[in-house]
C-alpha cells in the first residue's frame, strides 16, 4: 500500500478519559506496559501465575525453532481443574459461574461446585465412550451450558475439541470432522431460534453418511427442544441425559503438558479448505485469563459479565469458557438472537442479571442503533461499567452510539482486535488507562509486540498506512494448522521475514494509534489510490438516514476498481429521491471526493457470517455480475437472493 489515501482519510478527533473511580481501581494500570517493555517473557511468566499448575513451568518461551513456538513447555496442568475445581476448593463452590437464560425465557443458574459435578460427570461418560487423552471430539451444540461442560469436559480429558457452529450446514460439519479425525459428535436434538426450535441433529446424521466421518463411533445427543423425532442409529447414538446422568459426580484430572492441544478451530477463510487452527493449553490458558482481567477490570466477587458471542466462534471460546471461568467469573449466556421476543430481549437481560460488562460485536450494536435509541432506554442499564467490542472495525458512529445508549456516557469501550490464530486478545485499550478514541483499538496491549509496515516490511511513521503484522512470539499464538504446517508458514510467516502477517490493513494515527482498516483483500484500488472499505463504510453510517453500509471495489475500465456501496436505510425508502447522490456528496465531505462511491444501492439485508461479518467477497461477486461462490458460511443464504434482484440488468 504505497499511497498515502489509506492512511489519511478519516480524521476522528474524540477522545474520551477513563471515569476516574474505574481508573483508581483498575485491576492494571500503565505500570503494566512499562514492566512487560522491560521484560516481556518474565512478564509472561508472572501471569503464568495466575494458573494452578501441577508442574510449574521454568521455561518461558522456547522459539528454537521459528515460527513452532512452546510456553511454559516443561510445565504440566489440566484446563478444566483451572476453570472449576479450584475455585470450588478455594471455598467459591457457591458463586454462580453461568446464569443460562434460554431463548424461550427458560433459566438456570450453575454455581461453580454445580459445574464440577457436571463436568466430572460429562468426562466420564466420554471415557465411557472411549475417549482418551489425544483423542479428537466435535461439539456442534446450541448456545446451552451443554456446550460449555462439553468444552470442559474434553479439556478435562486431554481431548482437543473441534467446536463447530451450530448454523453450519451437514457438508460444513463433515468437511471438520473429517479434518480433523473426530471420534465422537456432542450434538443436540435442536436449539432455539428465533421463537421456534431448530434441529441439529439430522444435520449430524447427514453429516455422517460422507466419505471421511467413518471414525466416529459414538453421536452423544443432549435433549433440548424435545420436540423432534429424533432419528436414531442404535450402537452409535446416545442421549445425554442417559449416560451422562448415570455418572459419578467427581473425577480426577490429570494434568498434561503446557503445549498439549486444547483445540482445534476452523476458520473458513475466502480460498481452499477451511484452516484447523490448533491451540495448546499453558500459553494459551495464561493469555486468556490475563486479557480478561486486564481488558475488562474484571473483579470476580461483583461482575456479572456477559459476552453475546456463540461458541462456536473463538470469541466464545476464549471469552465464554476458558478466560471468564479460569478467572471464577460470574457470567450470563443466552441461547438466542437479540431481537426474540421483542427488540429489548439484551437490554432486559442486562437489567435483570445486572450485567457490569458486556462484549459484544459491531453488527449486533448496529442492529440495535437500527431498532432506535427509545428500546435501550426502556431498561435500567447503570449497571454497566465496561463495554467491549470485536469482530470488525467498530464505526466511530456505532462506537458513539454505544457509549451514549448503552453505556450511559461514562463506560469505557474497549475495542479488542484478536483473531482465531492469536487465541487472545492482543490490541486493544485498557480501561482504567487509556484515553479512548472511537474506532480506534489503538494499541497491543502489555506483552504484545504488533506494529504496521509498509509492502517493504518496513515499519512506518505515525500517520502512515500498511499491513498489521505482530512482531514478538505470544503465549496463545496458534501452533500450527492441523495436519498442515507448511500451509502454515505460507499463511501467516511468509508475507514479512520473521513478522506474522494478520491479513488486516491498518495506520497509525499521529499518536501511534493504530486504526484496523478491514482485511487486505477487501481493500480497494481506485485510480492509483488504495482506499479502506471500512473508511467508506464509516462515512456512510454517520449520515442519519444509513444503519448499514458494506463496501467493495468493482472491476472498473477506467479506474481500475470502482467503490460500490450497499446500504441498509433507516427512516426512509430507498425511493428517497436524491439519496444515492446525498450519500454520494456526503462521503465526499467526509473523506475526498475519491472516495465517493460510484454506486449505492439500497438493500434490506447484508450478507454476514455467524460472527457478524461482511461477506465483502459476495457482494464484490455481485457488483461485478459473477456468480456466487462458496455461501456455505452465511447466516441466511436467502439474503443474496435479495440483493442480486436489486442489481440493474440482474436475472
Ligand atoms: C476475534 C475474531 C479475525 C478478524 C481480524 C479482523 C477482524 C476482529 C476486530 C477486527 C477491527 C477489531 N477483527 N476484531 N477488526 N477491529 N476490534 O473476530 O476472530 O473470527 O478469526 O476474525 O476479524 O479482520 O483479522 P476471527
Amino acid at each position: 500500500m504505497s499511497n498515502e489515501s489509506l492512511a489519511n482519510l478519516l480524521k476522528e478527533e474524540r477522545r474520551f478519559a477513563p471515569p476516574a473511580e474505574l481508573a483508581a481501581n483498575a485491576n492494571v494500570t500503565a505500570e503494566a506496559y512499562e514492566r512487560a517493555a522491560a521484560d516481556r517473557l518474565g512478564f509472561w511468566a508472572t501471569q503464568a501465575k495466575r494458573l494452578t499448575w501441577a508442574t510449574e513451568p521454568t521455561e518461558t518461551l522456547d522459539w528454537s525453532n521459528p515460527p513452532f513456538a512452546k510456553w511454559f513447555a516443561d510445565g504440566k496442568l489440566n484446563v478444566a481443574y483451572n476453570c472449576v475445581d479450584r475455585h470450588v476448593e478455594n471455598g467459591l463452590g457457591d458463586r454462580v459461574a453461568i446464569h443460562f437464560e434460554g431463548e424461550p425465557g427458560d433459566t438456570r443458574s450453575i454455581t461453580y461446585a454445580q459445574l464440577q459435578r457436571e463436568v466430572s460427570q460429562a468426562a466420564n461418560a466420554l471415557t465411557e465412550l472411549g475417549v482418551t487423552a489425544g483423542d479428537r471430539v466435535a461439539i456442534y451444540l446450541p448456545m446451552i451450558p451443554e456446550a460449555v461442560i462439553a468444552m470442559l469436559a474434553c479439556a478435562r480429558l486431554g481431548a482437543p475439541h473441534s467446536v463447530v457452529f451450530g448454523g453450519f450446514s451437514a457438508d460444513a460439519l463433515a468437511t471438520r470432522i473429517n479434518d480433523a479425525d473426530a471420534r465422537v459428535v456432542i450434538t443436540a436434538d435442536g436449539g432455539y431460534r428465533r421463537g421456534k426450535p431448530s434441529a441439529l441433529k439430522p444435520a449430524v446424521d447427514e453429516a455422517l453418511t460422507k466419505p471421511g466421518t467413518e471414525n466416529v463411533r459414538s453421536v452423544l445427543v443432549v435433549r433440548r427442544t424435545g420436540q423432534e423425532d429424533v432419528a436414531w442409529t442404535e450402537g452409535r447414538d446416545v442421549w445425554w441425559h442417559d449416560v451422562v446422568g448415570r455418572q459419578s459426580e467427581t473425577h480426577t484430572p490429570e494434568a498434561f503438558d503446557a503445549e498439549h492441544p486444547l483445540f482445534i478451530l476452523y476458520t473458513s477463510g475466502t480460498t481452499g479448505k477451511p484452516k484447523g487452527i490448533l491451540h495448546t493449553t499453558g500459553g494459551y490458558l495464561t493469555q486468556v485469563a490475563y486479557t480478561h482481567h486486564a481488558v475488562f477490570d474484571l473483579k470476580p466477587e461483583t461482575d456479572v459479565y456477559w459476552c453475546t458471542a456463540d461458541v462456536g466462534w473463538v470469541t466464545g471460546h476464549s471469552y465464554i469458557t476458558y478466560g471468564p471461568l479460569a478467572n471464577g467469573a460470574t457470567e450470563v449466556l443466552y441461547e438466542g438472537t437479540p431481537d426474540t421476543p421483542h427488540q429489548g430481549r439484551w437490554w432486559e437481560i442486562v437489567q435483570k442479571y445486572g450485567v457490569t460488562v458486556l462484549y459484544t460485536a459491531p453488527t449486533a450494536i448496529r442492529a440495535c442503533m437500527k431498532w432506535g435509541d427509545d428500546i435501550p432506554a426502556k431498561y435500567d442499564l447503570s449497571s454497566l461499567r465496561v463495554l467491549g467490542s470485536v469482530g470488525e472495525p467498530i464505526n466511530p458512529e456505532a462506537w458513539m452510539w454505544y457509549r451514549k445508549h448503552i453505556g450511559a456516557d461514562q463506560a469505557p469501550i474497549v475495542d479488542t482486535w484478536w483473531q482465531t490464530e492469536t487465541g487472545g486478545m492482543m490490541l486493544s485499550p485498557l480501561p482504567g488507562v487509556t484515553e479512548t478514541k472511537p474506532g480506534s483499538a489503538q494499541r497491543p496491549l502489555p506483552g504484545i509486540a504488533a506494529t504496521v509496515v509498509d509492502d517493504e516490511a518496513r515499519e512506518v511513521p505515525d500517520g502512515g498506512g500498511g499491513y498489521l503484522v505482530l512482531t514478538e512470539p505470544w503465549p496463545s499464538m496458534l501452533r500450527t494448522i492441523w495436519g498442515d504446517d507448511q500451509r502454515y508458514l505460507d499463511t501467516y510467516w511468509s508475507r514479512f521475514e520473521g513478522k506474522y502477517f494478520a491479513g488486516d490493513g491498518a495506520k497509525k494515527d499521529e499518536d501511534g494509534d493504530i486504526w484496523l482498516l478491514g482485511r487486505v483483500d477487501d481493500v480497494m484500488l481506485v485510480s492509483g489510490h488504495n482506499i479502506s472499505t471500512t473508511e467508506v463504510e464509516s462515512a456512510l453510517v454517520s449520515h442519519p438516514k444509513v444503519a448499514e453500509a458494506a463496501v467493495v471495489g468493482a472491476t472498473d475500465p477506467q479506474t481500475t476498481q470502482s467503490i460500490c456501496a450497499f446500504v441498509i436505510l433507516r427512516g426512509t425508502t430507498a425511493e428517497d429521491e436524491g439519496l444515492v447522490e446525498e450519500l454520494r456528496a456526503h462521503v465526499g465531505k467526509q473523506l475526498g471526493p475519491i472516495a465517493k462511491p460510484k454506486r449505492v444501492l439500497p438493500v434490506a439485508e447484508l450478507p454476514k457470517t455467524r460472527s457478524g461479518k461482511i461477506m465483502r467477497r459476495l457482494l464484490r461477486d455481485v457488483a461485478e455480475n459473477r456468480d456466487l461462490g462458496d455461501v456455505s458460511t452465511l447466516t441466511d443464504s436467502g439474503v443474496m437472493d435479495l440483493i442480486q434482484a436489486k442489481l440493474p440488468g440482474a436475472a
